[in-house]
Formats: C-alpha cells, sequence, structure tokens
C-alpha cells in the first residue's frame, strides 16, 4: 500500500475510535473553562535527552488555529517558543508579535500568559542568575522584554520557572548570594511591568514563580512551590503584592508531595494565580502525562479543594504530547482528551461537593460526640469512635462517585 494511503487509513482508524471513547465536549462547552494551551506542548516534537524527535515542526499561526478548532480559548508561550533568541528586542520581534496578535484575534483565542525561557540557551548553563554581571544585566533584559510582549499580547500572567538556578557543585554558588541576584532580576522584571502598565493605563500583570524539583541543575536553589512561597515573604522582592506561585501538578507529586497539600499551602497564602495542569508520577522524572491519565482520583480531589476555594485563574494545560503520538494525534487526540478529561473531572468534583452523603457525615465529624471542652482523652476517644468509620465511608464514596457507581453503575457477576 501507498505510504499516503495507509497514513489515512491509520488516521481515519484514530478518528474513528476517538469518536467512539465518547465523553467528549463541544468547542462552546470547553471555551467556557479558563483552560490555556500552550505553544511548547503542542509544538513539542517528542525529544528529549535520550530520544529523537518524533514529530514535524509547528508555527505558532497553526497551532493557534488548532487550539481555537478544539475549543481551547487561551493561549500561552515562551518568549523563545515564538522568536529566536537573536532575534528577541529587535524590531523583527515587533514583526513577528504582530502576526501572532493578528492570528490571536482571527481565531477568537486570547493569550493568557507569557514565561521566559532561562533553561535551554548556553548562555544559561551557569543559571540566570550567576556570578558575571553581564549575564545577570541580560537575564534582566530578558524579564524585562517578557513584560512587553505580556503587555503586547494583552496576558495577565507572567511565569518564571528558574530553569537552571542551581549549581552542579557542591560549596561553588553561595546560596544566598544566587537567591539575592535572582530576586534582583524579578524585582527588575516587576519595576518594569509598573512602568508600562503606568504609561499604558492598564493593570500589572501577575507574576507567577514555578518549582520544579530535580532538573535541569543537579541542585536547585527553589525546588518546590512551598520554597518558592518563602522567597516571595523573604523580604528580598520589592513588590511581593506582584508575584505569586504557578504551581505545576507533577512538579509537587515528583518530590514526593502531597500536590493537593501544596496547592492548599498556596491558597491560604493568598497567592495560588496560576496553576500548570498535567500528570505522572511519584519520585520519578518530569514525565507531563495529560491531566488525569495516572492519578484521577487525586485529581478529583484537587478540583473539589479549588472550586471550593473558588479558584477561578488559569488551568495551563502544560504537558507534553507522548512521542508515539503523531502530528495528527496531537490534535485529534491528546488535546481533546486533556481538555474533556479536565472538564469531566471538574464535574464530578461539583457533583462530589454537593453530594448528600458526603456532606451529611462532613457535618457529623465536625459536630463532634463529646463535650466541648472534655480533658478526658479515653472518653473523647470513646464517643468518637464509630464516627471516625465515616473518614473511610467518605474515601469510599469519592471513588464511587468518580467511577459511577452511585450513579448506578454496576457489573453483573
Ligand atoms: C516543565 C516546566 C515548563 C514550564 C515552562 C514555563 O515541565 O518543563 O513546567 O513547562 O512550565 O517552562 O516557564
Ligand atoms: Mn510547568
Ligand atoms: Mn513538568
Amino acid at each position: 500500500m501507498k505510504e499516503s494511503t495507509l497514513r489515512k487509513d491509520q488516521q481515519e482508524l484514530v478518528g474513528r475510535l476517538m469518536s467512539t471513547c465518547g465523553g467528549s465536549y463541544p468547542p462552546e462547552i470547553r471555551r467556557k473553562f479558563f483552560i490555556s494551551g500552550p505553544q511548547w506542548a503542542a509544538a513539542y516534537q517528542g525529544q528529549a535527552l535520550f530520544h529523537a524527535p518524533t514529530r514535524t515542526p509547528l508555527q505558532p499561526a497553526e497551532v493557534i488555529e488548532r487550539l481555537a478548532e478544539i475549543g481551547i480559548g487561551w493561549w500561552t508561550t515562551h518568549d523563545t517558543d515564538i522568536i529566536p533568541t537573536d532575534q528577541l528586542m529587535t524590531d523583527r520581534q515587533d514583526q513577528i508579535l504582530e502576526g501572532i496578535r493578528k492570528a490571536l484575534e482571527r481565531n477568537g483565542v486570547a493569550c493568557s500568559m507569557v514565561t521566559g525561557e532561562t533553561f535551554y540557551h548556553p548562555v544559561w548553563a551557569a543559571s540566570p542568575a550567576g556570578e558575571q554581571p553581564e549575564v545577570r544585566s541580560y537575564a534582566r533584559q530578558r524579564l524585562e522584554n517578557v513584560v512587553e510582549i505580556g503587555h503586547r499580547l494583552g496576558a495577565q500572567f507572567l511565569v518564571y520557572w528558574p530553569g537552571t538556578l542551581g549549581y552542579q557543585f557542591q560549596g561553588v554558588v553561595e546560596e544566598t548570594r544566587m537567591l539575592k541576584r535572582y530576586a534582583e532580576e524579578i524585582n527588575a522584571a516587576c519595576e518594569k511591568d509598573l512602568a508600562v502598565a503606568r504609561s499604558m493605563a492598564i493593570s500589572p500583570m501577575r507574576h507567577c514563580l514555578e518549582a520544579k524539583p530535580f532538573e535541569p541543575q543537579a541542585e536547585l536553589i527553589l525546588p518546590t512551590t512551598d520554597a518558592m512561597l518563602t522567597f516571595i515573604n523573604s523580604g528580598m522582592l520589592k513588590h511581593p503584592e506582584m508575584v505569586g506561585v504557578n504551581p505545576e501538578y507533577l512538579h509537587e507529586l515528583m518530590w514526593g508531595s502531597a500536590p493537593r497539600a501544596a496547592l492548599a499551602r498556596a491558597l491560604v497564602a493568598g497567592k495560588l494565580w496560576h496553576f500548570d495542569v498535567n500528570d505522572g508520577y511519584r519520585l520519578k522524572h518530569d514525565v507531563d502525562l495529560a491531566v488525569g491519565l495516572v492519578n484521577p482520583l487525586d485529581w478529583l480531589n484537587v478540583l473539589i479543594l479549588l472550586r471550593a476555594h473558588g479558584y477561578n485563574g488559569p488551568f495551563n494545560l502544560d504537558y507534553k504530547p507522548p512521542r508515539t503520538t503523531s502530528n495528527y494525534g496531537v490534535f485529534q487526540v491528546s488535546f481533546p482528551s486533556a481538555v474533556d478529561r479536565f472538564i469531566t473531572l471538574w464535574e464530578i468534583a461539583g457533583e462530589a461537593i454537593s453530594d448528600p452523603v458526603i456532606n451529611e457525615a462532613t457535618k457529623a465529624l465536625e459536630a463532634g460526640a463529646a463535650p466541648a471542652e472534655s480533658a478526658d482523652a479515653n472518653a473523647i476517644f470513646e464517643a468518637n469512635k464509630e464516627l471516625w468509620t465515616l473518614h473511610e465511608l467518605i474515601g469510599h464514596r469519592l471513588v464511587q462517585i468518580l467511577l459511577g457507581l452511585n450513579r448506578g453503575r454496576a457489573f453483573s457477576v
């Protein structure tokens, strides 16, 4: 069979099986959610240290068009996903941005977030906050330029994953100095934002820090969202009120944390502004799988927490379509299934929040069974012993809801 016929047959097979999978939503429904599609996720070619690319490159205008067709209403990008490093901060940058602005407008897609690449180019080999003043000055210019790009494209959020902020060899870098230098760079971005916002008579953006625990340095200075929160409150930032966090689900899972607890700590600090949604495995590398493909029950609980707290920031689909998915599959299978999985889990979370069984059990647990001021440990235990069985019952009920068993789904055996 000719290669092109074979490919067409295979695409038809994928399309037919995908529509048989069920659980998909029309683009109008998908657009109701603040879900953003990253340029770098769509254009990821499947390459890494140990493997070659499996997909051909994609241009931003095409990604924007495909996301619009699917019903993903927001788009996010790194500076270098759209502008080659040597064309940043030149007239060519302006032309490229103008083209992108038009593509966004044409497709009814908005840019919600721009992020700076401080990990890939060789200039960041010794970190963006190393000893050389020229590296730091260049890093500052890059972050200030990200602010410009953000305003130009109408973004409300900026994200900084510090990338190589860390070291390979102990004792070479003095950690407090590196932190201070990094703070100066974030300060420069905030000041730039305030100046641009003032001159355009618009609001400044929200600057969100993202942590990743194990790469791309052997040791990182800010490896977790908690570290980022401490950094924001360290006294080194001039505008801590402008800086929040962008936790990534998998990055918290990777170091062994409970992502839901990490999110809760950011929520109570009033700093949960942006959220990278994906999935993967505990204590492993950054596989960036699509949301809900590995840990749907944990994801359900994450969304119950966020819904209960009225989180209204973006859900950024920061995952990598796997190497085994083709260019065709990225937009036929990968993105639609990621969006739809998210929406389904979001809706199930709503169901769990209003579930009468969980609500009655929670109320009973909160009422307690012993006199409020009792000083008798044994009596308190005896009074609550039967009540505490409800913990397991709630856990069981959540799984029932996730699997649809509460709605009568059953198997005959
Ligand atoms: C990762 C990182 C990145 C960042 C992005 C934004 O998983 O490798 O999360 O995808 O989110 O670089 O700055
Ligand atoms: Mn991320
Ligand atoms: Mn990741």
